[in-house]
């Protein structure tokens, strides 16, 4: 086969990847109308019109309000059967899935509601080849006051759901919300045995992945792409093989490089970073993990090697040891 084929059909893990963020436009809009939820837009083509980002706010802004269509369990569950066959579909064999739980308390949506929804579809997943775990974010625009909060009502569901939620993460707008400002809710998660995670380095300065590494103590770095502007972090992440969790057209879409060819991954993965490649929120960035794989390796002419080490990465980096895991390559 092609190389593109070889790719498209590689078994793959995926580290970083936003459940809310694989809604697409008419699964949004059949849940609004269940619902009863008013949109700004009034055409599935409208909405899609919408997404034309210039950085991460102006995405953040129309995935929140994407998100407010969910309100029961079965939303839940919908939306997550939609991106497992997405996921099968590209071959992926293991998933560690983000949500956003402030998102939807917010709206009176309990957590043990989004969490039961989730977890029925990826206990059917499990069925097919598609092993998964959840990780739960706080959103970092929020105070560290309101994560707490959110951690404390999370506790009966991290309980509950021992099996599949085994993380926290911090997502959302990060330019003035660097990692130091959820150094306590953090130690809390870590203390109760639970691994992290944090986006940081995707808009924000190298500076945010130090405090991430340092003072989060996470296990792996999310984008992480603007640590090749510190020379010294590089061979840091290298030395420590602390893994970034890439998303290349999420990077696009979002305006971090005007070209995919500038993209910093190649680079990154040249110095020994322990470098994967993920969707991030595909429905509104353009495609799943074989597109982001592909768009890469075409941009940046990986090889075939690199392409393999990428895909190995990916479980490596992975939670779960591989005899616990669907498969591997
Ligand atoms: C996100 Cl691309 C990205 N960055 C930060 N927070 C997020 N939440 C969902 N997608
Ligand atoms: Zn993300």
């Amino acid at each position: 086969p092609t190389f593109a084929k070889k790719i498209a059909g590689a078994p793959k893990a995926e580290l970083h990847i936003h459940i809310e963020g694989s809604l697409e436009p008419e699964l949004i809009f059949k849940l609004a109308k269940r619902n009863g939820v008013k949109l700004a837009y009034d055409s599935i083509e409208a909405l899609r019109a919408a997404y034309a980002f210039t950085d991460l706010q102006s995405f953040l802004d129309i995935y929140y309000a994407g998100a407010t269509v969910l309100l029961t369990e079965e939303d839940f569950y919908e939306m997550t059967a939609a991106y497992v066959e997405r996921a099968l579909a590209d071959h992926v064999v293991h998933a560690e899935i983000f949500f956003d739980p402030q998102t939807h308390t917010e709206r009176g949506v309990s957590i043990a509601t989004a969490v039961a929804g989730i977890e029925r579809a990826l206990a059917v997943a499990e069925r097919r080849g598609l092993t998964s775990r959840l990780i739960l974010c706080f959103l970092r625009h929020l105070s560290e006051e309101d994560a707490l909060t959110t951690f404390e009502a999370a506790l009966p569901v991290f309980d509950e759901y021992a099996h599949r939620l085994v993380g926290v993460g911090l997502d959302s707008s990060e330019r003035g919300h660097p990692p130091s400002k959820f150094e306590r809710v953090f130690a809390k998660a870590r203390a109760r045995g639970l691994k992290t995670v944090a986006h940081a380095g995707e808009e924000g300065p190298p500076s945010y992945v130090y405090e991430a590494l340092d003072l989060l103590e996470v296990d792996r770095i999310d984008h992480g792409v603007r640590s090749i502007e510190d020379p010294a972090l590089v061979a840091r992440l290298a030395e420590t093989r602390v893994p970034l969790t890439v998303c290349p057209l999420s990077n696009l879409k979002l305006r971090v490089f005007d070209d995919m060819k500038q993209h910093t991954l190649k680079t990154l993965l040249s110095h020994g970073v322990a470098v994967t490649i993920n969707s991030d929120d595909p429905a509104y960035f353009g495609g799943y993990v074989n597109a982001n794989y592909l768009s890469a390796a075409e941009a940046l002419d990986l090889t075939d090697a690199e392409v393999h080490t990428i895909l190995r990465n990916g479980f490596e980096a992975s939670f779960v040891p591989a005899d616990e895991r669907a498969a591997s390559i």
